[in-house]
């Protein structure tokens, strides 16, 4: 399972492009996983963009995530679920799910990181590392030193997420984290495609000078 590059799609800070124009140009610049997460849409409308997302992710190989919603990545054939602190638990969540069904959480601290470990989840994400504007109620970053302690106190892969740019890549990845997850820093940006593609090597290269120096 890679996690190098996972792009969260977000019509709003793609300037109103769609979820699906969104996950197909991730997709052709190399992003590893796409994870649907849309807090307005109604869940009729949300199966149908997730529907959607599945095809273009499905033909490429590429992960495909449902924030929150259970029912729909279930519903969707997505790969997994992302789940916060606040929705239904991993457990619950584990034991409505077909085996296989990828299921990811986040956490801020290493207490809550090894809960999510003990309780099934397949992967976390640090939530957030950095302080960022894409999510009102984000809260301050956690910082390099969260993430260090995390990944030394959980087998799972660790995934960063919030406030990641082009520039501090190469220190999120030397802390431990198996990939990092974006908002802004890939669609945000005018050519999105590109946009990862250039996040994807910044990730490749520094997952090979951590490979070296290890
Ligand atoms: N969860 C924690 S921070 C965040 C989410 C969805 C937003 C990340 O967006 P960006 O633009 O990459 O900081
Ligand atoms: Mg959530």
């Amino acid at each position: 399972m890679a996690y190098d590059l996972y792009v969260i799609t977000d019509p709003a800070i793609a300037r109103g492009m769609p979820h699906g124009g969104i996950a197909h140009r991730v997709v052709e610049g190399g992003a590893d996983a796409v994870q649907l997460r849309d807090k307005t849409l109604p869940g009729r409308d949300l199966f149908a963009v997730a529907c959607e997302i599945r095809e273009i992710t499905e033909e490429s190989g590429v992960l495909f995530f449902v924030n929150d919603r259970i029912d729909i990545a279930l519903a969707a054939g997505a790969d997994g679920v992302h789940l916060g602190q606040g929705d239904l638990p991993v457990r619950e969540a584990r034991s409505i799910s077909p085996e296989g069904l990828i299921i990811g959480v986040s956490v801020g601290s290493v207490s809550e990181a090894v809960a999510a470990e003990s309780a099934g989840a397949d992967y976390l994400s640090l939530s957030p590392i950095f302080s960022t504007t894409s999510k009102g109620d984000a809260g301050p970053g956690h910082g390099i030193p969260v993430l260090q302690a995390i990944c030394a106190s959980v087998t799972l892969p660790v995934i960063a997420i919030g406030g990641i740019t082009p520039w501090n890549v190469p220190e999120v990845i030397a802390a431990g984290a198996e990939g990092v997850a974006v908002i802004s820093a890939v669609i945000a940006q005018e050519d999105i495609t590109a946009a990862a593609r250039h996040m994807k090597a910044i990730i490749r290269d520094s997952k090979e000078r951590v490979r070296q120096i290890r």
